[in-house]
């Protein structure tokens, strides 16, 4: 095995990228492609990262970078965002093209390119692939083709001859299967060739005559400014074309601005004249290029493709007709939501149980422990009371819904059923005025609502992105799942478990996340019809084809991963969380708790609300992460309480009912659990993208006006109903 990789040092960058080496000879390698082609399953092997991956196309927003060795060589990997073309025209579009055109700063100042790129195709949509090739094999001699999914592509009966492809494009040409890790090796053999052998001589796109000269004119004065940074006639088509933002960047990386220099504007203002007289303005050039790229894909594509099947497609369809038509589409939807839900709830009830008892029974060991060391009371009473209980909680009730919920999400993702969940929602977003990929975004808000905000980079209107932005927070993310799971199954179903009472929890839960989903709809037409006017703007998505998830490796990436991180962030809070709660419990001053002021000085609005001082100071202290406000209020009515014995859902219920809990409270809970402020790791995000503070304060306000006037009308209506 001639592959190791390292982790260490290494890891996908938010923002602009930043090359890390760890020596001079550690060569750079820039992996581009399509989107949804598998650059990110090739980079996360090669590497050992986690980038994300998943069926349908977007995922990558920003470029990331991670270290391999192969034969004993060192290389920086860059996983670029998915692209169809260099002609860019959404941000992280142009985050891919910049990076392969001007390449990355470097750690302790000056810039980079990639020693070499990997254009990563889709063995069984090669034509499409194969535009991208053409127009990097212009920037870039030393790329490697990996034609990639070649387990798909012989499934759907399609063989690609890759000699042919290599003899046509005239570099090194190998297929993978990515998925599998086949073929992977080989890549890297390639890679390490072309680096360090003689640079390849690709073949070149020839474009109509008049484009030629005039590229021809112009790029030997580029090739005197440029010198061999980056090809001229590259720079001399792109100049040609007067592509803003590609100008800027050019200017931005090469401290030279073609828009200022006079020899290059007269020689442009020539040309151009020349081109009008032979009846080629600006946009037929542009035209006559792209027309060019793709007949030209299309000529090598019908050379090396053979198809033994030629309709392969039959059982995609069929799906397609259930999972994305009028009639069913939407009822599916539902139906799957609601699925995963049950298996959730179902799932977790016994390990939550089980390991409530575990970690319950170590509580009273350390008890034992702590009396056996004549420890003083309030040393046991911080360490085992406040974090140690908290951390408890927050692993029993966390822990198994999330080990069950995020693998099966991974799975229908995998499978590639996200774009459909798009592909329905459409309408619905299309009457808020709002864009389509927003179903896309709003369903990595179930996972993360931080994530959910960076993924809105595939929005490419302005206006829509920040829609989407605004809106994320609707859906609840995995840190507030438990606690709605928790009440209903302790308020509105009890606690005995079973089928059919899971199946209600189930129920419930999928009328909660509707209800998010149909206020995001809501306030997205709000937002569209008052400050973010507009009319929504026309997009492709592309619907991949299914694909058969890797199911181990999603069961174990998922439960490691991403499990263990929302854990692992939720108890780094939850303990300092539970330290700060014991004291404010046990510090009196003026014969009350520390507690109890600050509860009692919330509590009249808050049961204005239909809430107690007690959980909206849970929510408020929340504010890092969603994920401790339930423990938190936990630990504060067990600091006041007397019951200390706790090991199961029925305990928490008797707990809570003991401080006043009605159905009416656990409504009012789970609604501002559904509606209020994003967490911090949301509102920076927010802040970040949108770079703006006065949006980073709507994205606040919003959610938590909206959940406070639904607490409020739900508690008003119930108390004048005589119901409360
Ligand atoms: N069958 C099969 N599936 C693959 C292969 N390579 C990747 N996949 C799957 O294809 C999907 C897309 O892979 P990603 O690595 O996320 O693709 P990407 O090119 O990084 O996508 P974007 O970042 O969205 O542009 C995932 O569901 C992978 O599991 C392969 O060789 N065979
Ligand atoms: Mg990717």
């Amino acid at each position: 095995m001639g592959l190791t990789h390292t982790s260490t040092g290494a890891g996908a960058a938010e923002g602009a990228l930043v090359l890390r080496r760890s020596g001079p000879d550690q060569r750079v390698v820039a992996l581009a492609g399509n989107p949804n082609v598998g650059k990110s399953t090739i980079f996360n092997y090669l590497t050992g990262l986690r980038q994300h991956t998943g069926n349908w196309p977007g995922k990558t927003v920003a470029n990331a970078q991670g270290r391999c060795t192969h034969r004993g060589r060192g290389y920086v990997l860059v996983d670029l965002p998915g692209t169809y073309s260099l002609m860019a025209h959404s941000a992280e579009e142009e985050a891919a093209r910049d990076f392969l055109c001007f390449g990355g700063a470097e750690e302790g100042g000056g810039r980079r390119r990639a020693d070499a790129a990997v254009v990563v195709c889709d063995a069984a949509c090669l034509e499409r692939s194969l535009n991208l090739v053409l127009q990097t094999l212009e920037l870039m001699p030393r790329t490697v083709v990996c034609v990639n999914l070649m387990d798909e592509a012989a499934a759907r009966g399609l063989s690609v001859d890759l000699e042919g492809l290599s003899r046509l494009l005239g570099v090194p040409v190998v297929g993978t299967s990515a998925g599998r890790g086949e073929g992977l090796e080989a890549l890297m053999d390639a890679v390490e060739g072309v680096i360090q052998g003689p640079a390849p001589v690709p073949c070149a796109v020839t474009y109509p005559p008049p484009v030629e000269a005039a590229a021809a004119q112009l790029a030997p004065i580029l090739a005197d400014r440029l010198g061999d940074r980056i090809p001229a006639r590259w720079a001399a088509l792109r100049l040609l074309d007067e592509d803003p933002s590609l100008l800027a960047a050019l200017t931005a990386a090469s401290d030279w601005n073609p828009r200022t220099d006079g020899v290059v504007q007269e020689t442009l203002l020539r040309i151009r004249m020349d081109l009008e007289r032979a009846g080629v303005d600006r946009l037929a050039l542009r035209d006559a290029v792209a027309a060019r790229l793709v007949g030209e894909a299309e000529e090598i594509a019908g050379a090396v493709l053979a198809r033994r099947n030629p309709d392969s497609g039959g059982r995609d369809r069929r799906l397609d007709r259930i999972l994305t038509s009028r009639a069913t589409g939407i009822p599916v939807m539902l139906l799957l939501l609601a699925g995963v839900l049950w298996l959730t709830i179902a799932g977790a009830n016994v390990p939550s149980d089980l390991l409530a008892s575990g970690l319950f029974w170590v509580q009273d060991r350390l008890t034992g422990l702590f009396t056996y060391l004549n420890a003083p009371d309030w040393l046991h009473g911080a360490l085992v009371l406040g974090v140690y209980r908290v951390l408890a909680w927050v692993v029993s009730v966390m822990l198994p819904p999330m080990a069950i919920f995020f693998p099966l999400f991974t799975l229908l993702e995998d499978f590639g059923y996200l774009p459909r969940v798009a592909f329905v929602l459409d309408h619905a977003f299309q009457k808020a005025r709002a864009c389509g990929k927003q179903a896309l975004t709003m369903c990595m808000g179930f996972g993360c609502n931080a994530a959910g905000v960076v993924g809105c980079r595939i929005i490419d209107s302005p206006r829509e992105r920040m829609i989407a932005i605004l809106t994320n927070n609707f859906v609840p993310c995995n840190g507030r799942f438990p606690t709605l799971i928790a009440i209903i199954t302790m308020f509105f179903v009890g606690t005995a478990g079973g089928p059919g009472r899971s199946l209600l929890s189930a129920l419930l839960l999928t009328g909660v996340i509707v209800l998010g989903v149909v206020l995001t709809f809501w306030i997205s037409r709000l937002l569209s019809a008052t400050a973010l006017k507009g009319t929504p703007s026309a997009f492709t998505l592309e619907l991949p084809p299914y694909r058969r998830p890797r199911v181990g490796q999603v069961v174990v990436r998922s439960v490691l991963d991403r499990t263990l991180f929302v854990l692992g962030r939720a108890a780094a809070v939850a303990a300092p969380a539970g330290l700060v709660i014991w004291i404010f419990a046990n510090v009196q001053v003026g014969g009350l708790s520390l507690l109890d002021h600050c509860t009692g000085f919330l509590d009249p609005f808050a049961r204005l609300l239909g809430l107690d001082g007690v959980i909206l100071m849970a929510f408020l202290l929340g504010f890092p992460a969603n994920e401790i406000v339930f423990p938190i209020i936990i630990m504060a009515y067990l600091s006041t309480g007397t019951l200390t014995e706790f090991s199961s859902l029925e305990d928490l219920h008797r707990l809570l009912a003991g401080h006043g809990w009605t159905w009416l409270t656990a409504v009012c809970t789970m609604l501002f659990s559904l509606l209020h402020w994003p967490c911090s790791t949301t509102c920076l995000t927010v802040g970040r993208e949108t770079g703006s503070f006065k949006w980073t304060l709507a994205a606040f306000a919003l959610p938590t006006a909206v959940g406070m006037a639904a607490c409020l009308l739900v508690a008003t209506l119930a108390r004048l109903a005589g119901l409360a």
